[in-house]
């Protein structure tokens, strides 16, 4: 990748005021957690999203959903954050106008440190009524049982509470992402996509009103022509190379 942007993407980041992470599977595929869309490995290339992300989907076979996800949740179990998690979580230490919005439904982010990260497709630990929406009481909750359990408050099935096709964001997460991506003056989109809405239209919304954006992708994506910067390669190396603490002029 060339020095040049590298060097542009760093002047950004040093001069930013308040930076928007928005982070997609990408972020977590070196950390050996499936994309969704990649050609050999995404999920939608072995399973079709209409049989296992959708509300109609859940409807007609709530066992397959639920034993699908229920996978996916031991798979993340054995997984660790990489060192672009690491690099987010310690970049927004460093700097505390900095919001980590993410695309993912895994805890990555949280396990390598950072706060109050915005989930807006939900998280894949939690669970709650397919019915009535309660979340009951998920202490006991196993990653090991194949159908779904009952609600206690009214005996619906419980599902994954993460964000299906064709299903709204959950209102507090859009809100603030849409806030941050208002007032941030820069926007890192790292390993997403863009193709799904409206998460895809944050970087947009931030550029109207002024951001620059940075994109880090292995791959051209929906968001090339709107980012200022496209830096090519893995989050896992650009990323801890973008947000380095920069060393300053000596006192001396
Ligand atoms: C690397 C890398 C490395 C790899 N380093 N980079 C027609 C019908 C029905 C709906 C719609 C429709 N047209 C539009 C819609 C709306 C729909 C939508 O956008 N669909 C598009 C696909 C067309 N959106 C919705 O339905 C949303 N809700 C909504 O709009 O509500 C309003 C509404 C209500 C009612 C009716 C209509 C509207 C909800 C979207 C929910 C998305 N859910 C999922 C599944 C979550 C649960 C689960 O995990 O199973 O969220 S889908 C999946 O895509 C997941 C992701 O969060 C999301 C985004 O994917 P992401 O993160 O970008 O991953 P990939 O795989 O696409 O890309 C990975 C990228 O990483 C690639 O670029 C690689 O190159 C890169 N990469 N390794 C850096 N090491
Ligand atoms: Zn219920």
């Amino acid at each position: 990748m060339s020095e040049i942007l590298m060097s542009s993407a760093k002047a950004l980041v040093e001069q930013s005021r308040s930076l928007l992470v928005l982070s997609g599977a990408g972020m977590s595929a070196e950390s050996g957690v499936p994309t969704f869309r990649d050609a050999q490995t995404g999920l939608w290339a072995k399973f079709r999203a209409e049989d296992l992300a959708t509300p109609e989907a859940f409807e007609r076979d709530p066992g397959l959903v639920w034993s699908w996800y229920q996978q996916r949740r031991r798979d993340l179990n054995i997984v660790q954050p990489n060192p672009g998690h690491f690099a987010v979580a310690s970049f927004g230490i460093r700097h505390p106008h900095c919001t980590v919005v993410t695309q993912n439904v895994d805890d990555l982010h949280e396990r390598a440190g950072s706060n109050g990260v915005v989930h807006l497709h939900g998280e894949l630990s939690a669970s709650h009524c397919f019915s009535c929406g309660a979340t009951g009481d998920q202490s006991g909750q196993s990653t090991e049982s194949e159908y779904p359990p009952h609600c206690t408050e009214c005996s619906g099935l419980m599902r994954p509470s993460v964000v299906w096709f064709g299903e709204t964001l959950p209102a507090m997460a859009w809100s603030e992402a849409e806030a941050a991506a208002q007032d941030c003056d820069l926007v890192i989109c790292a390993g997403t996509s863009g193709m799904v809405y409206p998460a895809a239209h944050l970087p947009s919304i931030a550029a109207e009103a002024g951001a620059r954006v940075i994109q880090v992708n292995i791959d051209a994506t929906a968001l090339d022509a709107i980012a200022d910067i496209n830096l090519r390669g893995p989050s896992g190396v650009i990323l801890p190379e973008l947000l380095a603490e920069q060393v300053g002029p000596s006192a001396i």
